[in-house]
């Protein structure tokens, strides 16, 4: 029999018995009920009972990293802001800190949330519904920064770079080493929904979320967010980095001309039911809360809608608050179920550009922007 590598054991282990957050950066274990996706580099789900507050605890919130989490000292940390611009800056934590700051609520979501009900399977993490979070943050509008900065006529792009680097081995390879970076056009950069954080629900950011600085881009999937932010470079071109190009892009196909690779960028709506959970037995003439969250991208979520015929009729969910822009909301539906049997529960989202979520998988995507229309099965006894 072949003896397991080290990395498939940890990769079947329960949490409780994997010690690698030891050797990483972080220095709490994962909060209990986290889903270990992978060990090196730590990645962790948020478990579907975290859909219940609308603020995501920090320690509840998932881990997505390509490379090891960086060691920053933040006394000797230096923020760079460079390339296309009349000034360029260098600033320590103490004066990133010091601009003008604003706290807010920004949804995250993985690019590739939801890849585990992808069929045929493919590669990448396995995540389920929970690649995401709702926590608030409190930094700086990357605006200010490039106020300050400012881009010289031509300015194109604003690539964010982190302090993190490695190799990817598997194909498609990077050409050796490299650190995480992404862009962001110069028009999405200077919007109110994209800062630099260094606070997560009033704390410091902890190390695997980005300590002591990192991006957080409001409307975007997360890959957008660079975390352990270190450098910011304005070109004069569109950025080809790998993470927008080999990793992070999908198909588009503008009327009348062939396809083209673009980056992932906006996410798209999204409803998650958290109760009741899939295979649950439900009490037949007995009253049931249908309850979950959802969200969207650079427009607010317009309309929740919930089926329990697999996807046939559906009727309006209720809002436990009115939706937020960049946030997720709450929702409910009420019913009590009259007949036994298997019943297919849906939930889709709309948002307020009218972009809706479909039943099919659209295949262009490739495995990122994964929203098409999920059933939880329920058993009516
Ligand atoms: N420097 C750096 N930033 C990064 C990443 C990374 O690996 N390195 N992962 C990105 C991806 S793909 C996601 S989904 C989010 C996850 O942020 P979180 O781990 O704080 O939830 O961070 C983004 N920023
Ligand atoms: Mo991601």
């Amino acid at each position: 029999m072949k003896h397991p590598t080290r990395r498939e054991l940890l990769q079947a282990t329960p949490l409780v018995l994997a010690p690698n957050w030891l050797l990483a950066a972080e220095s709490k274990p994962p909060f209990p009920g986290m889903i270990l996706r992978q060990s090196e580099p730590l990645n962790l789900e948020m478990p579907l009972a975290a859909f219940d507050d609308w603020t995501t605890p920090t320690e509840r919130l998932y881990v997505r990293s390509h490379f090891a989490t960086p060691k920053i000292d933040p006394k000797a940390f230096k923020l760079v802001v460079e390339g296309h611009v009349e000034n360029k800056l260098e600033l320590s934590l103490d004066d990133v800190k010091n601009l003008e700051s604003a706290t807010k609520p920004l949804l995250l979501e993985c690019a590739g949330n939801g890849r585990v009900f992808l069929t045929p399977a493919v590669r990448g993490l396995q995540w389920a519904n929970g690649a995401v979070g709702n926590p608030e943050w409190t930094g700086t509008l990357l605006n200010t920064l490039l106020e300050r900065a400012r881009p010289k006529a031509g300015a194109v792009d604003v690539v964010l770079v982190g302090a993190d680097t490695g190799a990817i081995t598997a194909d498609p390879a990077t050409p050796g080493s490299i650190p995480f970076s992404r862009s962001l056009p110069l028009a999405k950069a200077k919007k109110p929904e994209v800062i630099l954080a260094w606070s997560i629900n009033g704390e410091d950011l902890t190390p695997s979320h980005g300590f002591p600085l990192r991006a957080v881009v409001g409307g975007w999937y997360g890959m957008a967010s660079v975390k352990w932010l270190r450098r910011i470079i304005v070109t004069d071109r569109p950025y080809q980095g790998y993470f927008q190009t080999m990793d992070y892009s999908f198909f588009k196909r503008p009327t009348g001309a062939n396809p083209e690779t673009v980056p992932v960028t906006e996410i798209q709506p999204k409803a998650v039911i958290a109760h009741p959970i899939s295979n649950t037995v439900v009490a037949v003439g007995k009253a049931l809360r249908i309850s979950g969250t959802a969200w969207a991208g650079e427009s607010p979520v317009a309309k929740v809608e919930v089926s329990r015929d697999g996807g046939t009729s559906w009727s309006a969910a209720k809002f436990a608050e009115k939706p937020k822009p960049f946030c997720w909301v709450k929702w409910t539906s009420d019913w009590t179920p009259m007949e036994p049997g298997p019943v297919k529960l849906v939930a889709r989202c709309t948002d307020e550009a009218g972009a809706i979520q479909s039943e099919k998988r659209d295949a262009d995507r490739r495995t990122y922007a994964i929203n098409h229309l999920i059933p939880v099965e329920v058993i009516v006894r």
